[in-house]
């Protein structure tokens, strides 16, 4: 516990249990108020993105929302707080998918990064064994465009020993390089609970930064009170 990264923002930091499930979007036109903070996981089907909310939130109902059949290919909004937010974001890469789908889904996720003024980042998840797909660059090209932070989360990194991880880790790094500060890389394990902590400050620190709001703070005015989290009822509980 004594190494732990400390976390320096004045406001709270974040008790990612606390998540609830909020509501689901099949676009921007029926996503929440645009208001507060919120933070997005994206990833390649399959790369491990349940598994890591379930690890972040300490809690297995909260993807099983996302499993729920139909609701896959929806944007997932969950609370953390009256203003702060984490998104689920379709996964993409499945090859099944119609194309006409496919191009649905990508317009979706495009407007969302480009458009979305309360997000703060994108959490990108890779595989650690098949980082940087198509796909993945294609987000890492929005976010970039939309001048987004990014953080990639390399899974399932317990599949790999130290020295190939590692060396994964490096390259990624050489990657995301021209993107500066704006994007960062670290590895992860929801087996393990490896670089949970990592993240967590991460999302603490975009999350909790207020010198993106204007002089008023507005969305910040009120102490962020826990027991708001709780306000949201589940629509099928
Ligand atoms: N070994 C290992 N397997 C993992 C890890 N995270 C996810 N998985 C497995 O990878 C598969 C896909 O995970 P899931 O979270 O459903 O991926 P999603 O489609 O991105 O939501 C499942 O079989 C998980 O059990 C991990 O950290 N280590
Ligand atoms: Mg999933």
């Amino acid at each position: 516990m004594s190494n732990e990264p400390e976390i320096t923002n004045t406001l709270p930091p974040i008790k990612f249990r606390f998540a609830e499930f909020l509501q689901s979007a099949s676009a921007l036109t029926n996503a929440p108020a645009d208001t507060g903070s919120e933070v997005a996981f994206a990833g390649r089907s399959n790369a491990g993105k349940s598994s890591a909310i379930n690890t972040l939130t300490q809690n297995k109902k909260l993807a099983r929302t996302s499993r729920t059949p139909g609701r896959t290919q929806l944007i997932n909004f969950f609370t953390l707080s009256e203003t702060q937010r984490l998104v689920d974001l379709p996964g993409y890469g499945y090859a099944k998918v119609p194309l006409k789908m496919k191009k649905e889904w990508n317009q979706h996720l495009e407007s969302y990064l480009q458009r979305r003024q309360s997000l703060r980042g994108l959490v990108l998840l890779m595989d650690i064994r098949h980082p940087l797909t198509e796909g993945d660059e294609q987000m890492i090209g929005w976010a970039a465009t939309a001048s987004m932070p990014i953080h990639v989360l390399l899974t399932k990194a317990d599949k790999l020993k130290r020295g190939p991880a590692k060396s994964t880790l490096l390259s990624v790094k050489a990657r995301l390089a021209e993107f500066g500060d704006l994007a960062s890389v670290q590895l992860f394990s929801s087996l393990k609970r490896d670089g949970l902590r990592e993240l967590e400050v991460k999302l603490n620190g975009w999350l909790t930064d207020q010198s993106v709001f204007d002089d008023s703070g507005e969305a910040f005015e009120e102490q962020v009170d826990d027991s708001g989290a709780k306000d949201h009822l589940r629509p099928e509980e």
